[in-house]
C-alpha cells in the first residue's frame, strides 16, 4: 500500500515547528539578558520524502523502520561563534527536560574523513497529537559559523557530482576545511576581546532602538 507521506510526517513538522520556537527563543532569553549570546542562527527542515527514501535505500533501512532507524527526518541547526558555544549549548540541551538526548556524536573531535565537523545530538522529543503523546526522534547539529559554511558548500559540491566529487576538488574541500578549523581557533584564542567589541556594540544599538 501507498503511504501517506503528510500524515506520517506531520508530527516531524510539529517538532520541527515547536523546536525551532523554542531554540530561537533560547537566543532572544540570552540577548535580552545581555549576556553573551552562543547562538547565532537556528534553523529545521523536515527531511523531504526524494532524501528519506534515498538514505533508506543506502542503508538498508526498512521503509516500516524509519521511525526508530532514521533519526533524521525531523533536523535542527544550530549556529554559534565559537567551538567554546557549541560545547555551552550542548550543556544547556542536556540540562532541560522537554526532551532527552539519546545520542551524541562528537564530529568536531573526531572528524569526519570528508572534513566535516559539527557536534550531533539526538533526541527523543514528545509532542502532542490528536491521538495523544508521541515521542519521535530528532537530530540537532550545533556547530560554528565556519564549519556550517563548509559543509553547506561541500554538501552541494556532493549533490552536483552524485557524491564523486572528482579527486582535485574533493582534496582542496579536504584543505578548507583544514582552514575552517584553524579559523575557529583563530577566533577563539581573540574570543574576549571580540566578545567585548560586541557587547559594546549591542549597547550602542540598544540605546539607538530606544531614542
Ligand atoms: P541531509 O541532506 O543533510 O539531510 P551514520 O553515518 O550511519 O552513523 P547518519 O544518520 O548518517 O548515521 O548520521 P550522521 O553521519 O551523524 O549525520 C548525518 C547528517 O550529518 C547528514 O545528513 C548531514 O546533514 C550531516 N553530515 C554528515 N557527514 C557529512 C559530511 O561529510 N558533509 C556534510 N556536508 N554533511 C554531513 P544527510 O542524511 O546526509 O542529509
Amino acid at each position: 500500500m501507498e503511504r501517506d507521506w503528510d500524515t506520517f510526517l506531520a508530527p516531524y513538522e510539529l517538532a520541527v515547528a515547536e523546536l525551532k520556537i523554542k531554540l530561537r527563543g533560547l537566543r532572544k532569553q540570552y540577548r535580552n539578558s545581555g549576556e553573551h549570546v552562543p547562538i547565532e542562527f537556528v534553523t529545521g527542515r523536515v527531511k523531504p520524502v526524494e532524501s528519506i527514501l534515498n538514505k533508506a535505500e543506502l542503508r538498508g533501512i526498512a521503509l516500516n523502520r524509519l521511525e526508530d532507524e532514521m533519526s533524521d527526518m525531523a533536523g535542527m541547526r544550530i549556529m554559534c561563534q565559537f567551538v567554546e558555544d557549541i560545547h555551552l549549548v550542548v550543556d544547556i540541551l542536556r540540562r532541560r527536560n522537554d526532551m532527552k538526548i539519546i545520542q551524541e556524536r562528537d564530529y568536531i573531535t573526531n572528524r569526519k574523513a570528508s572534513g566535516y565537523r559539527s557536534y550531533h545530538l539526538v533526541i527523543e522529543y514528545p509532542v502532542q497529537m490528536l491521538e495523544g503523546e508521541k515521542k519521535l526522534l530528532a537530530e540537532i547539529q550545533i556547530r560554528t559559523l565556519s564549519m556550517n559554511f563548509w559543509a553547506t558548500i561541500e554538501h552541494s559540491l556532493n549533490y552536483k557530482y552524485k557524491g564523486q566529487i572528482p579527486e582535485d576538488i574533493d582534496q582542496r574541500l579536504f584543505r578548507a576545511a583544514e582552514a575552517a578549523y584553524q579559523l575557529d581557533e583563530e577566533m577563539s584564542s581573540i574570543r574576549d576581546e571580540i566578545q567585548e567589541a560586541q557587547h559594546l556594540f549591542n549597547r550602542k544599538e540598544q540605546k539607538k532602538e530606544v531614542r
